[in-house]
Formats: C-alpha cells, structure tokens, sequence
C-alpha cells in the first residue's frame, strides 16, 4: 500500500490542471466520495496494526497534497489577473486629500507679514498662573476678567488657569530678554462663555510686541498699515481710543473696508469701516513689572481674534464652523496654504 501511495503522489505532481475541466476532473478522480483517496482510506482499515502508524501518515500526506493541488488550481482558474492583462490606462479610485484648517492659514499669513519685518514668533504654556495672564499686565484686583464667571479656573490648583490672552506670552518673554523685542505671539486662548455664532470657550489670537528705545505711536501705525495693507490688500485705517488695562493710551484700529457691494454695507453696519484690532503703548506699569526701564524704554503691542479676520476673509458666519471640522466645510480650503 506504501507503494501504491508514493505512486499516486509522484501522479499529482506531475498532473497539470490548466482550467475547469481539468480541475473538476482532478477532483472526481482523487477527492470525491467515489474517488481514490476514499478508497485507500477503506483499505485503510485493514492494514495490520503493526503498519497503521506508517501508512497512516503517508496516507495523509497524499490527502493534502492532492488537496492543496486541487486548491492550487481552483486560485489559478479564477482569473485573477497577471500584470499583462491590467489596464493601466484607467483612472484610479480618487485620492481624498486633506486640506489645511482657514484658521492655520490665516494664522500662518499674519505671521509671514510680520516675519518680512523683523518680528519672531515665540510661544508659552496654554495653563498659566495669575501672575502672567492678569497681575504682570497691570489688572487692577477687582477687574471682572479675573471673576470666575469669565476664566476657567484649575479647579484642583486654583493659582492656574487657561490663559484668556496670548498676553502671557509677552510677559514671559520681557523678563527673559531686555528690548529690542519684536515678536508675534499666535494660539489658543479660553474664556468662559456660552457657544454661539459669535462667541466660543476656546478660540485663538495673534498678538505683537515691539519694545526698544524710542519706539513711538506714530511707529505703531506705521506697522499697523503695512499689516493692513499686506493681509486685507486695503489702504487706509484710523485708530479710535479705547482702553485696555495694559496699554496707555490704547485703541481700536479700523480698517476703511469700502461700501461696494451689499455684503460691505452689511458687515460694516453702513459705515464702510470694520474693527480689525486693539492696539496701544505698552503701559510703564507693564514693563516695569517685567524688569523692563520704562525710563528707557518704550513699545506698542498689538492684539486681534484669528476666527475673526478668518470669518471677514472668507465670508464665514458662524464661528462654530471653525471647531466642528465637517469636511464639506474644509474642502474649501484645499491647496491654500
Ligand atoms: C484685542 C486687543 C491687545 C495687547 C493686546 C499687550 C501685551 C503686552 C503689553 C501690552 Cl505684554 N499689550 N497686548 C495690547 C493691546 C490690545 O489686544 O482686542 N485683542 C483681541
């Protein structure tokens, strides 16, 4: 019987199934019910006892040889394609591209704008301590920005918090460097306020800083119109008076946005003028308290909402668009940076 099966062995691998036909026909032969591995496994049963181990084992290497022949030839009859039969003239399925978030862009644009003139980018921590966000920029104790209804607080270590200006940034800056300083400060700042079109807990600025001897007002609008120019392609600007804690004097810079279409009316309530930014000279209080002279010294500082400049830029209305990354939103974007 050992013979008989080495025989039958040396047959299939010398048998050739070249298509169905031939593979049905293998299959009949040596597989089926009727077929002969059937019947050697029936004469099997009469093999002395002595030779059953042997025999046993043999038979089963012939089973999965004639097996694995059979399944060999089922993969090769099932057309699967050599390399000569694919079409490589056929478009391919279509490659979804990612595409850089409006806010990276814009970002990344005022940055470059202020980069062509000398200023650096310098970044510091998201969870700050009172010292940088509010007492180190001449927040008098009892401001309201300091009310837990408006900053989220670490509720665990209530010393930190999330910054609400990128501010931090400046004064950790000051007191690592003396002036000159010209940086930009771009990133993620947080006050606590309700979700709506216009309002949101996480959002992002862009602030500037410029302190060396002798910088003057007239400095800050200088930079201030090159920005403009540079990022809205407008030309003309005038500052109104405002207040912020850390500057002296201060001011809102609006940007002349024209009164062409109906969007302009709408977005500029009739006037032709939107507000773009605050802005102001550095207040003594505020470099003093970063070990800055303000005997010799003095500087501008500038700050503006990101999603803000965004949403004028590509006619966006709802800031949550900025936050719920819905790709149909996005595609827009692509290529643009
Ligand atoms: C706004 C106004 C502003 C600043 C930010 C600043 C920083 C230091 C010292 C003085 Cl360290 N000023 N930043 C100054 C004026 C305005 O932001 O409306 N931001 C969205």
């Amino acid at each position: 019987m050992l013979d008989q099966i080495q025989q039958l062995l040396q047959q299939i691998a010398e048998t050739e199934i070249a298509n169905t036909e031939q593979a049905e026909q293998f299959r009949l032969q040596y597989l089926s019910r009727k077929g002969l591995l059937n019947d050697l496994f029936e004469q099997f049963k009469t093999v002395p006892n002595d030779q059953k181990k042997a025999v046993g084992q043999q038979l089963n290497v012939l089973k999965q040889a004639a097996q694995a022949k059979w399944e060999g030839s089922q993969a090769a009859t099932q057309h699967v394609a050599t390399p000569s039969q694919f079409d490589f003239s056929i478009p391919s399925a279509q490659t979804l591209a990612g595409s850089h978030h409006p806010l990276s862009i814009v970002q990344r644009d005022i940055v470059q704008i202020f980069e062509r003139i000398g200023f650096h980018v310098a970044e510091g921590p998201e969870i700050e301590d009172d010292w940088h966000v509010f007492s180190g920029l001449n927040f008098p104790p009892e401001h309201p920005a300091r009310d837990m209804q408006d900053t989220f607080f670490v509720q665990t270590h209530p010393d930190f918090l999330l910054r609400t200006h990128t501010s931090s940034v400046q004064v950790r800056e000051m007191e690592k460097h003396q002036p000159p300083i010209r940086i930009v400060m771009p990133g993620r700042v947080y006050r606590n306020e309700a979700i709506s079109a216009r309002a949101h807990c996480q959002f992002h600025q862009i602030e500037g800083l410029f302190i060396d001897e002798k910088v003057s007002f007239a400095d800050m609008k200088a930079t201030l119109l090159y920005f403009v120019q540079a990022f809205f392609g407008k030309a003309e600007i005038r500052l109104r008076p405002s207040y912020f804690p850390f500057t002296e004097p201060s001011a809102e810079l609006d940007v002349y946005w024209g009164l062409n279409s109906e969007a302009d009316h709408r977005i500029t309530k009739g006037t032709g003028w939107l507000e773009i930014m605050g802005c102001g000279m550095v207040d003594p209080n505020v470099l003093a308290a970063s070990g800055i002279d303000p005997e010799k010294y003095s500087g501008f500082a500038f700050g503006m909402g990101i999603e803000r400049i965004a949403m004028l830029r590509y006619q966006i209305d709802d800031l949550r668009h900025f936050f719920e990354n819905d790709v149909r939103f996005l595609a827009p974007f692509k290529g643009l940076f």
